[in-house]
């Protein structure tokens, strides 16, 4: 069987990856419709030895679509989302709009893939940086159980779109030339001040909260307590956008319930655990970093240590492309199974 599949924001970072991952996993597709703003719209895009004129999403556009991919903003989402789906359409929304909708199954495959079939028409791609970390936390909390996470990120300018790439691009070769930096986009486009990223670190990923924490932070925290369907479990999060274009990368510290576990036994449950890598052996310098990971739809996990005065503490290092895993290859593999499962319709 094949599936008429739409993607809203074909033109972004993330929808661009969308296509790639498609194609590469051979999504049984029959008519494909890329959409996006109206500002975009027009663009020609080439998938599979086809060219594709990017039309602008409107309601009507819908109809007819099977599976429908948001990736254009979560204002977009919000307005058209519900429009795909009065239509006959199941959307997998990756921005933040519906993802805390007690309505709508907040879903990463390897962890929590049997929500999908709750859902109403919308099912919740997470957060990029949320998304590898409860790959990672999974098999820990099925094993040992999960009391405490505590992360630091060290997150790549692409998550912030295309145009931030394109700023630490321009930085980089301005710093280099001895030139003054110009930042119009980080830490956050909508905020008031902007600073430089290239050769920098900013401890700002997104706008501030009330409570101090940034939009990135309480996103991390809420989102892991839906998806490991735990709200007992205490996340604490700083996020640090850092000069590289591709991969998050996050040191965690977890705290298990279970007492004498060993690392062993943890490196064990995180080799086993669907969709992660172990690159752990420290006597010959193995760890994953953001550039290795780039491009590759695992999570790659190391350094796995436990903690020198607590038994039950671990710390991890775990990193993703943040547009495969953390976005593009996520929704793709919820698309996946609602075919596979026969899920589609209600
Ligand atoms: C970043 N994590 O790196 C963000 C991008 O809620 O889907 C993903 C935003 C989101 O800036």
């Amino acid at each position: 069987e094949q599936f008429n599949v739409a993607v809203v924001g074909a033109t972004g970072a993330v929808g661009a990856k969308m296509l790639e991952t498609l194609d590469k996993k051979n999504f049984p597709i029959k008519d494909l419709l890329l959409l996006s703003s109206k500002r975009s719209a027009g663009t020609e895009i080439k998938f599979q030895n086809k060219t594709y004129t990017v039309q602008e999403a409107t309601p009507e556009i819908f109809e007819g679509v099977d599976i429908a991919l948001f990736s254009a903003g979560g204002s977009v989402s919000k307005k058209l989302a519900p429009e795909a789906v009065k239509r006959g359409a199941v959307v997998v929304d990756n921005t933040s709009a519906f993802r805390m909708d007690p309505e709508v199954p907040l879903v990463v495959p390897e962890v929590n893939e049997e929500d999908i079939e709750k859902h109403n028409g919308i099912i919740a791609n997470p957060n990029c940086s949320t998304i590898q970390m409860v790959a990672a936390l999974k098999p820990v909390q099925d094993l040992f159980g999960l009391s405490r996470v505590i992360v630091s990120t060290y997150q790549a300018v692409s998550g912030a779109g295309n145009e931030a790439a394109e700023e630490l691009h321009d930085q980089s070769k301005a710093f280099l030339a001895g030139e003054e930096l110009e930042a119009n986009i980080l830490p956050a486009s909508g905020d008031k001040k902007h600073y430089p990223i290239a050769f920098n670190a900013l401890p700002q990923i997104d706008v501030f909260q009330e409570n101090g924490y940034t939009f990135e932070e309480m996103k991390m925290i809420n989102e892991t307590k839906k998806i490991m369907h735990d709200d007992s479990v205490h996340v604490a999060a700083t996020c640090v956008r850092l000069p590289f274009f591709t991969s998050h990368a996050e040191s965690v510290y977890v705290e298990v319930d279970k007492e004498g576990v060993t690392v062993e036994q943890l490196k064990e449950a995180i080799a086993n655990a669907d969709g992660i890598t172990l690159q752990d052996d420290p006597t010959n310098q193995v760890y994953p970093t953001p550039l290795d990971a780039a491009g590759k739809s695992e999570v790659f996990v190391g350094r796995i240590r436990q903690d020198l005065d607590n038994t039950k503490g671990f710390h991890l290092w775990v990193v993703s492309d943040n547009l495969l895993k953390g976005a593009a290859w996520n929704s793709v593999q919820i698309a996946e199974s609602l075919v596979k499962n026969n899920w589609l319709k209600k």
